[in-house]
């Protein structure tokens, strides 16, 4: 067999041609192409996948240029077990991350890479993840053989002719390699047809920190697979952002302006995945004289601008959502930027070529196919739709889109964050006491785990900064990293509080409506940037004094409230033992700052 020709476009810089021949020996493919990022491109590529039975089309006159695939039943979501940091050293992936030794790792993958693409089309694409040509922003390409990585890939980032030309200009770019690893010829040239999600049960997401690059074989889906978003945008991105003092973030980012004074505030939060980034972002405010609009839904790199204050851009270009919960009652906003031109992933489909999922509507249709292509109905023991069924949709099809949102200087953060799933304990919103407070409510988020991963759905864990499964580096280097972040910004920083949609009563239902409800205890947060508000000091941080919290027009009784509030010393005490535990796993590394403030969390639970 003869290699296949590179086909580079002609200002394709030695570096990176040299690359693809080198992956292309190795991984054999049958043909390497080029993307150049148009509309042509996509179109033929999507008219391919349908022809090949890997997208279905969706009802044209219902929602144009929109598609849906089915993934397979053993590839459904990240795989945090077989996720790896390939640090020199292993304390340098630390406790919380699989550690491979680099050398040996590197071998493992020749090894399965080695034919991994024979019989099919190598895509090298090149990207930016942020504006184009943006300060803040970084290039990459991804060389993958899956068609539905390109379109995806062509959705969440700036791919194409645009950024090939920044990386030819001599800017910095990150290798990322990605096969499905399922050839559909073997070594001695027998065939086999290709299926409608191609993976292997043998699946490697692995980084190598000190030389920026991504190898990822096994998977095609979500995260495991797009190599910009989690593997770039947060696990290299972190690395990068702690040598040249930056932060690379799970968060979303906010825009949100007060009428009475025309104010504009930024807020980013940090939950871990599928605890209501995506809808925060796209939040319909229930209260009046509030403008909240969309800069990102899941990641945030955020640098100290000249005027000394942390300024944020949204790396991405599209939304990879949650799509079951998505409604008009819940997410209204993300719903109608489904209208057309998105990519479904392991959703039901309706008898009329249309998409459904659980909680779209209340009333369940009376057939559908579910998300692994069998007859299903309302009596059906199963969900139609996976839980991590997902959507990929360009972020300026959001109406809340920020005219702003692409501004390559980012936006000037007022507000951090951080949430997470917790039934009991953790208030509704409170203010930490500093920055130093922050980092260590920050430090010890721990949330009920979702199906966004593989694991027990429903059980707690830690997720500090909800960067567990994404942090590239020792996670207690990392919250010395934001204790310097925090000296550097000084009294520019912005404020951090912690807040709790997900606190439950005594009949297991939620306390707090969320959603567009959300936007009180922010209001709250607003006022207390502006100091309009004063605030009491309490086990977990500084609450709302009784009346503060805007409830005006809301069905909720005070006894609710307090429930939503309330801090029982005991329990804090237990939480308080658990975190030293957590703590003690990081050894020395472990800042000395928060083991201050676990202290000071003592003492407030003793005078409670
Ligand atoms: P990743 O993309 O995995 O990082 O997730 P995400 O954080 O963007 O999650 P998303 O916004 O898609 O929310 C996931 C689930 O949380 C959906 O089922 C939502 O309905 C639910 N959810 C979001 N906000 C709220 C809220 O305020 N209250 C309640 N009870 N549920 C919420
Ligand atoms: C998450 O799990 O936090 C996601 C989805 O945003 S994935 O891209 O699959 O990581
Ligand atoms: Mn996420």
């Amino acid at each position: 067999m003869t290699a296949a020709a590179n086909n580079a476009p002609t200002n394709a810089p030695a570096d990176l041609v040299a690359w693809v021949d080198e992956v292309a020996a190795l991984t054999k493919p049958a043909a390497i192409y080029w993307c150049d990022g148009s509309e042509a491109e996509r179109d033929r590529l999507y008219q391919e996948m349908v022809d090949a039975g890997v997208f279905i089309k969706l009802n044209e006159d219902k929602r144009p240029n929109s598609y849906l695939a089915r993934s397979a039943a053993s590839d459904v979501a990240r795989v945090e077990s077989r996720t790896y940091i390939c640090s020199e050293k292993e304390e340098d992936a630390g406790p919380t991350n699989n550690w491979a030794e680099p050398t040996a790792m590197r071998e493992t993958l020749t090894g399965v890479f080695d034919g991994a693409m024979r019989g099919r089309t190598m895509y090298v694409i090149p990207f930016s993840m942020g504006p184009l040509g943006g300060d803040i922003s970084q290039l990459g390409v991804e060389l993958t053989d899956s068609e539905y990585v390109v379109v995806n890939m062509r959705i969440m980032t700036r791919i194409g002719s645009e950024a090939l030309d920044l990386i030819a200009s001599g800017k910095p770019w990150v290798k990322a390699l990605h096969s499905v690893g399922y050839p559909l010829v073997d070594a001695d040239g027998t065939r086999r047809d290709d299926i409608a999600w191609p993976c292997n049960d043998d699946k490697y997401i692995t980084h190598f920190p000190e030389t920026n690059e991504i190898i990822s074989f096994g998977s095609g889906y979500g995260g495991n697979a797009l190599l910009g978003k989690k593997c770039f945008a947060l696990r290299i991105a972190s690395t990068m952002a702690r040598r040249d003092g930056w932060m690379a973030e799970h968060m979303l980012i906010l825009k949100i302006t007060r009428a009475a004074d025309a104010k504009e505030f930024y807020l980013a939060a940090a939950f871990p995945s599928a605890c209501g980034k995506t809808n925060l972002a796209m939040l319909q405010p229930t209260i009046p004289g509030f403008k909240v609009e969309t800069v990102g839904d899941d990641i945030s790199w955020m640098r100290p601008g000249t005027d000394g204050r942390l300024y944020a851009i949204n790396p991405e270009a599209g939304f990879f959502g949650v799509a079951p919960g998505t409604s008009v009652k819940t997410n209204p906003v993300a719903l109608a930027s489904l209208d057309h031109d998105t990519i479904f992933t392991n959703v039901a489909l309706t008898d009329d070529g249309d998409v459904w999922w659980e909680g779209l509507t209340s009333e369940k249709p009376a057939h559908l196919i579910d998300w692994k292509g069998n007859d299903w109905t309302p009596e059906s023991s199963e969900p139609a739709a996976h839980p991590n069924s997902r959507f990929t949709v360009r972020a300026d099809q959001a109406a809340t889109i920020a005219p702003n949102w692409e501004d390559p200087a980012g936006v000037p953060l007022d507000i951090i964050l951080f949430g997470g799933r917790r039934a009991s304990n953790i208030p509704l919103v409170a203010e930490s006491y500093d920055w130093e407070h922050g980092v260590f409510i920050g430090a010890t988020v721990s949330s009920e785990q979702t199906a966004a991963a593989e694991g027990s759905v429903g059980s707690l864990r830690r997720d500090p900064f909800a960067m567990l499964p994404f942090c590239g580096y020792n996670m207690a280097d990392y919250w010395q990293h934001w204790l310097d972040m925090g000296d550097v910004l000084g009294d520019k920083a912005p404020k951090i509080f912690q807040v709790n949609w997900f606190r439950k009563g005594a009949d297991g239902s939620f306390l707090w409506p969320g959603f567009g409800d959300n936007a009180r205890p922010i209001e709250w947060a607003i006022k207390r940037v502006v100091g309009e508000v004063d605030a009491d000091a309490a086990i977990s941080g500084q609450l709302p004094k009784k009346g503060d919290l805007n409830v005006e027009g809301l069905d909720v009784d005070e006894a609710t409230l307090d429930a939503i509030f309330a801090l029982d010393p005991e329990a804090w005490a237990k939480e308080a033992d658990l975190t030293e535990e957590y703590f003690a796993q990081f050894g020395d590394k472990l800042p000395a700052r928060l083991s201050g403030q676990l202290a000071k969390l003592r003492e407030r639970i003793a005078q409670a």
